[in-house]
């Protein structure tokens, strides 16, 4: 089984990061393949960070399609692009936002989320609703850590991070934390030991499920919303991302 792993931001060191967190969640018989796109934000922070970094997601997963890639992770905390990317794959594509807070409301009746800025902290709250997660989701703390913070081995970013998955166990009444950035994801398995709850990485649980959707022969509907995307033809810069006909595009 083929999984690509798509970090939507272009910093290599935190695809990387992904690459190395997906690696070690897989099955023996599972090839990750990691990429970042080449155009786009260095991280991404913002709606408008997200709409941009859209753009060069889907182009790795029309070349996953081309390829015959089983399965797809969004390896961004929020999610971007999910259900465009939907549309256009054969097979499943989870979010690590998404696909981490489901996992925590299977081994918790409540957890946490810490993410990176204040302003991610609203992104991520929005994406509690639009899952559905409002009864498992005590809370979303933000620790005012940048995402490029957590390349930088000499910053305190562990640290603040550490404090805040603390903080959260001791006021939120929470029995899980759920980390809300990919940069984070070589935290999970130190925080989990060092605070003796689970510590949920979306990259490893994204992994997983797509795993285990894949196995149980499982891909997008193609039925309503998800359908491929009504062929048209797309102008200036964008035409190469026009829509064609799914039977003369994927056979
Ligand atoms: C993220 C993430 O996972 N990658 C990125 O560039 N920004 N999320 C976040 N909450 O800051």
């Amino acid at each position: 089984m083929r999984i690509k792993v798509i970090n939507p931001n272009i910093t290599a060191s935190m695809t990387s990061k992904i690459r190395a967190a997906a690696q070690a969640a897989a099955a023996p018989g599972t090839e990750i393949i990691a990429v970042s796109p080449d155009k786009g934000p260095v991280s991404i922070e913002g709606h408008y960070d997200e709409a941009v970094s859209v753009i060069g997601l889907l182009e790795e997963v029309h070349a996953g399609e081309a390829a015959g890639v089983d399965g797809y992770v969004i390896a961004c905390f929020g999610d971007p692009g999910l259900l465009a990317a939907r549309e256009i794959a054969r097979g499943p594509v989870l979010g690590i936002a998404e696909a981490a807070m489901r996992a925590a409301s299977f081994v918790s009746t409540g957890f946490s989320i810490v993410t990176t800025l204040e302003r991610t902290r609203i992104i991520a709250e929005h994406l509690v609703h639009a899952y559905g997660m409002e009864r498992f989701c005590r809370r979303v703390r933000a620790t005012d850590v940048a995402v490029l913070e957590l390349e930088d081995a000499t910053s305190q970013a562990r640290r603040i991070v550490t404090a805040e998955c603390r903080r959260a166990l001791a006021e939120d009444g929470s029995g899980a934390i759920v980390l809300g950035c990919a940069g984070m994801a070589d935290f999970a398995r130190a925080l989990a030991q060092e605070l003796g709850v689970p510590v949920i990485d979306g990259v490893a649980v994204a992994v997983k499920f797509v795993e285990a959707l894949v196995g149980a022969g499982l891909g997008t509907s193609k039925k309503g919303d998800l359908a491929w995307p009504i062929a048209k033809p797309y102008g200036g810069d964008l035409a190469y991302l026009g829509p064609r006909e799914p039977t003369a595009q994927r056979p």
